[in-house]
């Protein structure tokens, strides 16, 4: 990510990476994750209203790091890490306790409901959606409310009611996506879909990414893995350092 780029993504919230992720890539997601659903694969979340609990109800595939080794190559690629890194600095980690999983949204998929991920007072945390299909106005692409992270009132996170008479669909933008594209969001960012109206699904990945906390003592949280840099710690040490001596007081 470019400074200018890092600039309109503080200021937006959002920035859409300019190269997607490579074909065979997309190729071998979409293959594991054509797999995960035909067997039915757990945890899943199912679409609303739906009983049978045959593939075509999957809405969404969690937990997909501990799925298969192809999730986490793509959560991890070069060019998801170089974009976080405009933003996040150098030493990234990617969460397993957030999002990690697939939004299937299969045809006639119901909107996902308007919300902010995360409260404006909480270390910033990085949303990105990895395509495995491209996704289209037609089915369902998410919509962002731009600047909405920089709100200087307080709003509930999940407002209710119905997705295109909420208020902040009128204030929001559709962004479509290319399979393979990555598409990255400050997650206290009002976001939400419309309904598939299309007659396919509408894959992508949900990952959340954090720069580690350097204020942290205790370094190997299981829930986070350590996707770039290092879990340097730069609080004030006791005993600290003699400076003089470079020794222990
Ligand atoms: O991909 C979408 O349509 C919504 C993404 C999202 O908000 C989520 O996965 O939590």
């Amino acid at each position: 990510m470019t400074q200018e780029e890092a600039w309109y993504f503080r200021h937006n919230g959002f920035h859409r990476v300019a190269r997607p992720l490579p074909r065979k890539l997309v190729a071998r997601l979409n293959a594991v994750t054509d797999e995960q659903i035909a067997t039915l694969a757990e945890p899943v979340v199912w679409e609303t209203g739906t009983t049978s609990r045959m593939p075509e109800d999957v809405r969404r595939l969690s937990k997909i790091l501990a799925r298969d080794p192809v999730y986490l190559e793509a959560a991890t690629h070069q060019i998801v890490l170089d974009a976080l890194a405009g933003v996040l600095g150098d030493n990234i980690e990617l969460l397993t306790n957030k999002h990690n999983h697939i939004m299937v949204r299969p045809p006639n998929s119901a909107p996902v409901p308007w919300h902010a991920g995360e409260e404006l007072y909480e270390p910033t945390l990085i949303t990105a959606l990895i395509y495995l299909e491209e996704s289209t106005i037609d089915n369902g692409c998410v919509h962002l409310v731009p600047g909405s992270h920089l709100r200087p009132f307080t709003k509930p996170r999940r407002p209710s009611g119905d997705f295109r008479r909420n208020p902040l669909y009128r204030r929001s933008l559709p962004v479509p996506m290319p399979a393979g594209g990555v598409l990255l969001f400050n997650d206290c960012c009002f976001h939400g879909a419309d309904v598939n109206r299309s007659n396919g699904s509408r894959r992508s990945m949900t990952l959340g990414y954090r720069a580690h906390d350097s204020h942290d003592v205790l370094k190997d949280d299981p829930e986070k893995i350590l996707v770039r840099g290092e879990r340097a710690y730069t609080g004030h040490p006791h005993p600290f350092p003699d400076p003089k001596k470079g020794k222990k007081t």
